[in-house]
């Protein structure tokens, strides 16, 4: 990846003369090798050819590492600007990107090094004069909301909200399931400021029938079919009638950057980020459980009970994530930082818990035999993420690992290995480590 000036790039062309097995993986949506094949004519063939646009009869005799030329000449350099670091970019088309550790170490996450999770194209700004939202379904009054509207006519809120993506910490389960391979780092806590979710439903008046949300955006699926959503996913009433349940008109003060949904979004905090639904023009009330792209099969679900790893599970046994769990991250020092040895220097980080709170941290440098209370501090608001600190010290020179454990308020803490396997990898908590070396 070329770094300049802050800014990471990482063009297909540059990617598949790196390394063309990754490049491999991230074009076909997985491995290169002998079983390319069967991955192309699945998942990984689909989403090909709707950035193509048509199928690719002969794709069994592609060479290993050859770019599509449509590919190469239609696949812009994508370059993301950050002046506080570089972003882990894990696929350019959709864009995604991770935030490494250190950059968690932000209280409030700014918004260029905030996490991007994109199921379909980054759509061209729609303007605040000409959008509107939709509320429509089980409700008394459907209402279309402008931009000017929901500035003036209703309360505002500004809070410090956790939004995580469901497959944050999919890279640690075995084997990999299908998806981004986040690490820790889809997650990010920035300041936003909006209209309640609750409010706008009480004004167009749920009747007695309401029981789910549909959400609906404006980015276009990568097929750039019109009639597909890129997502659409929801959640129960209870939790769109959660005050901290916005539609999100600003982030940090600002504007939404168009990567997280400009002019407007929900921020449905604590529980899956695909519930957030970004670039929002519509939501829908309804009767029963939501059935969008992202609600069904395996997508945003887990097994109602514990599977081997790499089972298949029937889609009859799955049932839709709601609250994300207790987790941590150690943002300062830098993995990787030398230290001196037998000095104290400080270990912080931050920890959240979706719908509940984080009570206590602990930190261990001997991989778990002893562990050490951090400090925890209290939330500015309830769904903020929270501040903790220790002062660790290195007792002779070499390698070491310091790893972080929070607990929430109902006693559950993270666990020292990853915890159950499910087939697309969501709910991974087990703790952050990062490595240290004392000098
Ligand atoms: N319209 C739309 N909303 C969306 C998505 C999307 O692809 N399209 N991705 C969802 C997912 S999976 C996540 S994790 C969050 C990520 O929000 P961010 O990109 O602002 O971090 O947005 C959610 N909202
Ligand atoms: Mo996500």
């Amino acid at each position: 990846m070329a770094r300049r000036n802050g800014k990471a790039q990482r063009g297909i062309v540059e990617l598949y003369h790196e390394d063309h097995e990754r490049a491999d993986w991230l074009v076909f949506g997985r491995k290169a090798g002998p079983d390319r094949r069967g991955f192309l004519r699945g998942a990984g063939l689909a989403s090909m050819g709707a950035i193509l646009g048509t199928t690719m009869p002969f794709s069994a005799n592609m060479p290993l590492g050859l770019i599509p030329n449509a590919l190469a000449e239609t696949l812009d350099e994508f370059e993301f600007d950050s002046k506080h670091g570089d972003l882990i970019i894990h696929n350019d088309r959709p864009v995604n990107m991770e935030t490494p550790a250190h950059l968690l170490d932000h209280d409030v996450t700014p918004a260029d090094v905030h996490f991007i999770r994109n199921n379909g194209a980054m759509p061209m700004p729609m303007s605040k004069a000409d959008w509107r939202l939709t509320i429509d379904g089980e409700v008394n009054e459907p209402l279309e909301l402008s931009f000017d509207e929901l500035m003036n006519d209703f309360d505002h809120v500004t809070l410090r909200l956790q939004l995580e993506c469901g497959g944050n910490g999919r890279a640690g389960f075995n084997p990999l399931p299908r998806g981004n391979p986040w690490m820790i780092g889809a997650i990010g806590n920035s300041e936003w400021t909006g209209v309640r979710v609750s409010d706008i439903l009480r004004r167009a008046g749920l009747k007695p029938s309401a029981v789910y949300t549909g959400h609906y955006g404006y980015d276009p699926h990568l097929s750039g079919d019109p009639d597909r959503q890129a997502i659409s996913r929801g959640g129960p009433i209870a939790k769109m009638m959660d005050p901290h349940t916005i539609i999100a008109l600003k982030m940090n003060g600002e504007d939404l950057p168009i990567a997280h949904g400009y002019p407007a979004r929900i921020v449905a905090p604590g529980w899956a980020g695909s519930v957030s639904q970004k670039w929002l023009t519509r939501i829908e009330v309804l009767d029963r459980e939501h059935t969008g792209p992202g609600m069904t099969g395996l997508s945003y679900r887990v097994p109602r009970h514990p599977v081997e790893p790499g089972a298949e599970v029937a889609h009859e046994d799955m049932e839709v994530m709601t609250s994300l769990i207790v987790k941590s991250a150690i943002t300062h020092p830098m993995a990787g930082t030398e230290v001196p040895a037998g000095r104290p220097f400080e270990v912080r980080g931050q920890a959240w818990a979706g719908d509940d709170w984080v009570t206590g941290l602990e930190v261990s440098v001997d991989f778990g035999a002893t562990w050490q209370t951090a400090t925890v501090e209290p939330a500015p608001n309830r769904y903020s993420w929270q501040r903790w600190r220790a002062q660790v010290s290195l007792p002779l020179t070499g390698y070491y690992e310091v790893w972080a454990r929070a607990t929430d308020n109902r006693g559950r803490s993270q666990p020292a290995v990853v915890p159950g396997w499910n087939p697309r990898g969501y709910l991974n908590n087990a703790c952050h480590r990062i490595h240290v070396t004392a000098v």
